[in-house]
């Protein structure tokens, strides 16, 4: 008799932190449930180890584009498979993905991959550092760019969901170093750059907040970063680990017009495998090793099954019509979540293909107006969902994904079970 999803977990909390392996899968913002444990995907569904169908929003947290065990993807990687999984060595598919990297993303002159967004983007910054021959890094609250120490200050996905204003074991010298501004606040970021101008090797921002829930940039916003990071003589870089290829194929770069000096890339864009990037102007990159003194290296960087998946996703975005299916979807979506929820305290903000249910009045337009949301009623929306077979993000600070698999009947079942849930 297989194990229940609650037996799972405890057996899996006897040799696991938490029995995750990362924090906001225990679904300890949703509080009271044992989490599902998935078993398989397909398409716009996820089943669990009790045979649970659920309608997935949560696309493993943005990467699956196309949806669960897209047909393509899963036999180039059976393909690739059968020829060796690694080799730690150049192959030409590296080189393949870095030319669809850089044709795609406008200012992307070069880069590099790696394994994860976490690598990406703590690479990108010590890249920025030793461009500039400075320390200071300036972010935003709310925004998340993985776990490398010095970008664990005021981060907004799972701290922010657990309440950490900032987490144990990081060295009091990083997070230093690091400048936490109001997100959407020019005149915040222009007065933390007066300040600290002179050490600031970096402005690092979510062009689009997916990590608060989706909170877009307000205009005028991203073009006041690009022209204090110029006044300031400081890199401008762009997390791109949501939006990259999910709000545009060129990202939230090519969607506001606003070109960062590096971007930081993943989950779509590794294809749903361990794969990410970093890259931007030449002569940035070009300070890299082996070609420059900045160090940075990894075991599985560009490996074969990743860039094998990555190219046939990416390759598959250049036909314009993928993404007014993922506009089309994600109005319809929009549209229906804000009429189910009309007249109560809550809003819907999206961008393209990803969006966000808040439990408070909208717009939302920094961390500290998303965390005023009613999280407890968030939770509810969540276990109500849950149980008319809707999956959505077990947090509020997090966003719904849309991805082609999803259509009519899967949007029209999640506006309906939510609009019951208000009592429509
Ligand atoms: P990873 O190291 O998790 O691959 O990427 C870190 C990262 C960097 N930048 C942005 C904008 C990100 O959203 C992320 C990771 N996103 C979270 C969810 N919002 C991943 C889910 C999780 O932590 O389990």
């Amino acid at each position: 008799m297989a194990l229940t999803a609650s037996g799972l977990f405890r057996r899996a909390g006897r040799v696991i932190p938490g029995g995750v392996n990362s924090p906001v899968r225990a679904w300890g913002a949703v509080g009271g449930e044992d989490p599902f444990f998935a078993a398989r995907g397909e398409g716009a569904y996820l089943f669990d180890t009790e045979g649970n169908r659920y309608v997935d929003w949560v696309m493993s947290w943005g990467p699956l584009v196309f949806g669960h065990a897209d047909p393509e993807v899963v036999e180039v990687v059976q393909d690739a498979a059968a020829d060796g999984t690694t080799f730690g060595a150049p192959t030409e598919r590296e080189v393949e993905l870095a030319e669809e990297l850089v044709d795609a993303v406008p200012s992307v002159e070069m880069v590099r991959l790696v394994s994860s967004g976490t690598e990406a983007a703590m690479s990108a910054l010590r890249l920025a550092r030793g461009f500039t021959r400075r320390d200071r890094v300036l972010k935003f609250a709310g925004c998340y760019h993985g776990h490398a120490d010095g970008l664990l200050a005021a981060a907004g996905s799972g701290l922010a969901t657990l309440g950490i204003p900032s987490s144990p074991g990081v060295p009091a010298g990083a997070a230093g170093d690091t400048v936490v501004c109001v997100y959407n606040d020019v005149d915040a970021a222009a007065t933390a750059v007066e300040r600290y101008g002179e050490g600031l090797a970096a402005i690092v921002v979510e062009p689009v907040a997916g990590n608060m829930g989706v909170v877009p940039p307000e205009p005028g916003f991203l073009e006041a970063l690009r022209a204090l990071c110029d006044a300031a003589g400081a890199l401008l870089v762009f997390d791109e680990v949501i939006t990259g290829f999910r709000v545009a194929r060129g990202g939230a770069q090519e969607l506001y017009g606003v070109r960062p000096d590096l971007s930081v890339l993943g989950k779509i864009a590794g294809g749903g495998l361990p794969l990410a990037a970093f890259g931007g102007r030449a002569d940035v990159m070009d300070e890299l090793a082996p070609s420059g003194p900045v160090y940075q290296a990894g075991t599985l960087s560009g490996n074969p099954l990743a860039t094998a998946a990555a190219l046939v996703v990416l390759k598959r975005l250049r036909d314009p019509a993928v993404y007014e299916r993922l506009e089309e979807a994600g109005a319809r979506l929009e549209a229906g979540l804000r009429e189910a929820a009309a007249g109560d305290a809550a809003c819907v903000q999206r961008v393209g293909a990803m969006a966000t249910l808040f439990f408070r009045e909208g717009p939302v337009r920094n961390f500290e107006e998303a965390a005023a949301s009613d999280t407890d009623r968030y939770a509810g929306w969540f276990r109500h969902l849950l149980a008319r077979g809707v999956y959505v993000a077990p947090s509020q600070f997090e966003a719904l994904f849309v991805s082609t698999a999803h259509g009519e009947a899967e949007i029209d079942a999640t506006v309906e079970a939510t609009r019951e849930l208000f009592g429509g």
